[in-house]
Formats: C-alpha cells, sequence, structure tokens
C-alpha cells in the first residue's frame, strides 16, 4: 500500500485530509515528547487555530527519547492521522501541524536553534511526570539527575538562557502534564537547573527570564490509549494508505489555558480552548476526579484480572467505585470548577467507552508519582479535617497491592519500582509495609497516620484473592 506522506493527500477522500495546508505553516511553537497524547491533542488544536485564523502556526515537535518515531514521521513527510473512537465507529483524518520532528540527543544544534529563534513563540510540553526531575522531598529540582543537560528541562534551560543572551525575545513555556500548578512546577525545575549549571551569567540569564519568559498553567484533557498493531492496520484499511504512527482518541477533549502568556500564540480558543485568569478549579477537578478514578480503577482491576477501563467499568463495582470516589474527594475542591456530580456522570459514560482499549497496564505505571499528584493531597486535606476516607484506602491497597514483589507479572513499570518492592521486606507486618511505601512516594506525614495505614493494610488480603469489596 501506498505510505502516507504529502504526495498521498490528494488521494485521501476530502474528510481525511488536514485542515491546512503544511507546506504554509511555520514553525513558531515547538514542543517536547511525540507521543499520542500530543498527536491527538495540542497538534489537533493548533491545526484547527491555523485554519481557523489563518496564520501560519506550525509544531516542532522533539522527541526526548525515541529517534525511531521521528524518523517514522519524517518518513511520512510529519503527517499522521487520528481516529476518534466513538462505540460506533469512526474515521481516521490526517492532522497537518507538524512542519518537522526532531530527536533531543541526536539534532540537538537543531533544536538549540528552534528554541532561539525570535519566530518561535511557544514552547508546549508532554514529557509525563517523571520528565520533571522532580525531589519527592522539596519538589524542585533533583539535582542529583545524571546528565543534566540531556533532559529536556535541562535542554529547555540552556536554550531559554541562550535565548536570553541574544536579545531576550519573549516566550511562553507550557507544561501540558497532568500536575497541579503545572506551569509553576516547571518554572521552578527551569530556574533550578539555570542555579545549578556553573554559567557566569546565570544571575542576569534569571532576572531576564522573570521578565521575557511566562510559564502558564494549563488542563488538558482526552483519553489517548497507546496504539496498537491492530490500530495500525485498521487505519490502513480505513485510510487507503499506511500510516505508521496513527493514534485514535475519545471524542472528547479539552484544553484550559492560564490566560498570561508573554508573546504571540496560537489562538486556541477558535478551536474550544477556555482561556481563563486561575486554572486551579479545573485543574484539581481533573487531576482529582478523572486522574483519580483512572489509577484507582487501574490498580483495582489489575487486582480483580481486568485488562482494560472498559473491563473495569463492566465489573460491578467500576461505575460505583468512580461515583464513590468523586463524592469523597468533592468536598476538597476549590469552586468555581465544574460541578462534580455531573462530572461524574461524565466520566462513567467516557469510562465505559467501549471502542476504547485503554490498559490499565499503561495508566497504572509511574503510580508512585501519579498518585502524589491524584490522592495524596485530598487524602491529607480529608484527614485533616477528620473526615474519614474509604475510597482512597481501598484505592491505595490497590496500588500498594501492585507494587509488591509478586504482583510484578502485571508488566507495570514505575522509576521507584526497586524501592517500592522492597517495602515488602519478608515478615513485615502490612500496615508496615503501606507505611514504608508512602513514606517512599514522599509523604512521610501519611505514613505516620497509623489508622490510614492499618485501614489500607486491611483491603490486601481480599485484593490478593482478586476481590474488589466496595
Ligand atoms: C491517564 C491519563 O495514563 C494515565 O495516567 O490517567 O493519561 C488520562 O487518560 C488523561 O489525563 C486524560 O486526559
Amino acid at each position: 500500500m501506498t505510505p502516507l506522506n504529502r504526495q498521498a493527500l490528494r488521494g485521501l477522500a476530502p474528510g481525511s485530509r488536514p485542515v491546512v495546508d503544511p507546506a504554509e505553516l511555520r514553525p513558531r511553537v515547538v514542543h517536547f515528547g511525540i507521543g499520542a497524547f500530543h498527536r491527538a491533542h495540542q497538534a489537533v488544536y493548533t491545526e484547527n487555530a491555523a485554519a481557523r485564523s489563518g496564520e501560519p502556526w506550525g509544531i516542532a515537535a522533539v522527541a526526548p527519547r525515541s529517534a525511531a518515531t521521528v524518523d517514522a514521521l519524517r518518513a511520512q513527510d510529519c503527517l499522521y492521522s487520528v481516529t476518534e473512537r466513538h462505540p460506533e465507529g469512526g474515521a481516521p483524518r490526517v492532522v497537518g501541524s507538524l512542519t518537522g520532528a526532531y530527536a533531543l540527543g541526536r539534532d540537538t544544534a537543531a533544536v538549540d536553534a528552534l528554541l532561539a529563534d525570535p519566530e518561535t513563540t511557544v514552547v508546549t510540553l508532554t514529557i509525563t511526570e517523571k520528565g520533571y526531575h522532580r525531589s519527592a522531598r522539596t519538589g524542585g529540582l533533583d539535582t542529583v539527575v545524571p546528565a543534566l543537560e540531556t533532559t529536556v528541562v535541562g535542554r529547555l534551560a540552556a536554550g531559554l538562557a541562550a535565548r536570553m543572551r541574544s536579545g531576550a525575545a519573549p516566550i511562553s513555556v507550557v507544561s501540558c502534564d497532568n500536575m497541579a500548578d503545572n506551569g509553576a512546577v516547571l518554572g521552578r525545575v527551569v530556574r533550578d537547573v539555570v542555579r545549578a549549571s556553573g554559567w557566569p551569567d546565570r544571575e542576569r540569564v534569571l532576572e531576564l527570564m522573570d521578565r521575557c519568559v511566562a510559564f502558564p498553567d494549563t488542563v488538558v484533557d482526552r483519553i489517548v490509549p497507546a496504539t496498537t498493531a491492530a490500530d495500525v492496520t485498521a487505519t490502513a484499511t480505513a485510510l487507503g494508505v499506511d500510516d505508521a504512527l496513527p493514534v485514535s482518541g475519545e471524542p472528547y477533549r479539552q484544553w484550559v489555558l492560564e490566560d498570561r502568556f508573554a508573546a504571540p500564540r496560537p489562538p486556541w480558543e477558535l478551536d474550544g480552548a477556555l482561556l481563563v485568569p486561575d486554572v486551579a478549579p479545573y485543574q484539581l477537578t481533573k487531576l482529582r476526579l478523572l486522574n483519580g478514578s483512572h489509577s484507582a480503577l487501574a490498580f483495582l482491576g489489575l487486582a480483580a484480572g481486568c485488562a482494560t477501563i472498559a473491563d473495569t467499568m463492566a465489573c460491578d463495582w467500576g461505575e460505583r467505585l468512580v461515583r464513590a470516589l468523586c463524592a469523597e474527594v468533592a468536598p476538597t475542591l476549590p469552586a468555581g470548577g465544574p460541578d462534580p456530580v455531573r462530572y461524574a456522570d461524565d466520566l462513567v459514560a467516557r469510562f465505559g467507552n467501549t471502542a476504547m482499549r485503554h490498559l490499565l497496564r499503561q495508566i497504572a505505571s509511574d503510580g508512585s508519582l501519579k498518585i502524589t499528584e491524584r490522592w495524596l493531597p485530598a487524602l491529607r486535606s480529608l484527614r485533616e479535617s477528620g473526615v474519614s476516607t474509604p475510597v482512597l484506602e481501598l484505592a491505595l491497597a490497590g496500588w500498594a497491592h501492585t507494587t509488591r514483589p509478586d504482583a510484578q507479572g502485571h508488566g507495570v513499570t514505575d522509576p521507584a519500582r526497586e524501592a517500592l518492592a522492597a517495602c515488602w521486606r519478608t515478615g513485615a507486618a502490612p500496615p508496615d509495609s503501606v507505611r514504608a511505601l508512602l513514606t517512599t512516594v514522599g509523604a512521610p506525614d501519611l505514613a505516620d497516620d497509623t489508622a490510614l495505614t492499618a485501614a489500607v493494610a486491611r483491603h490486601l488480603p481480599a485484593l490478593q484473592a482478586g476481590h474488589v469489596d466496595i
């Protein structure tokens, strides 16, 4: 079959073609992290914003690790397709917003040049929680990271510093990862890199960055499972050309951005993005309700022998768990965000979409970093007010269960995997293991809560037997 590339576009059905002419776009946005999520989210918003405004907003996409993705993208002129997965089916459409693809370790000079170019006015990132190299203890940069200069945050700091030294053209740097205060977090680690750099002019660079670089907070939302071989085959059949990098996502998508940019940006609001003075109510609702229940379904579902989110929603406890977790956590949310009950209704419908095969193993990975954003702040705030937390306790037990050395067959990866497995020392009482786990993820206060660790431990035997009791 013909491969997907610019030449092949003419042969596609009109509804499958990009809504922009890729040849007319300019690389004004640099994006780090070319995973499925970016391709189904920011790239789609940017393409629609360019099409509706007539402005040439294109994206230079940088892969932090995978040169293979970059080569595959280049082989198809940086085109790829997105399929909206409805229960009743969905057709792929080619997205044309990428103007180039680069591998961070290999195309370093090109990436530096893009960051220095005054025509680049926005940087976006989807590098997952672990890409920020934060210390669990301080929340700032973990300065013991080896070879910081080859990490995204290291390269970004070096690129921004070079930009500050050569004219300081203003720029906005937008974290699109699932963390509270993601802009502030990114700003802090980037500044920490500059501070730790040893550059003689670091104070001057920091001063200029304060004036010329904005780090707005954002909330991104779209469920985008990892692409499978079956998706590649189905896309080729539907499109009539071979796309090596198709993505598919749920129909729903949302982007809320703090309206605090230092320089021109794509008019994403033309595609439905919300620009607001404060994203916190949206951010915390999404993190604690959507991501919080996703993680709970993932860990508990793995214990119950399920493979996907839709499988968990077909269990008698799935919907109950989502609704109960949302109800438990809702009192911790700031006013001004979406209504939690309606939000829970929507989650039940989104998670129950049987056209999506969203693997629990994917969501459960990096749990040690995810639960500190999704569960622990709410748990802390509820316990401080003396409110009981039965659902979060059950969820924590699900996570604890998957960290056991004998549960590693689930294929769940985690940067702290060894340290977590070591918490299950032979002979340790289960509450002590739970205590050690909470300490390992940087929550010594919760680890000292003996009522909490005992309650979590009480769920473990049932989970061991594959039962989720809610
Ligand atoms: C998921 C998220 O993998 C995960 O941890 O919870 O990727 C989730 O699908 C997105 O945040 C939805 O917007």
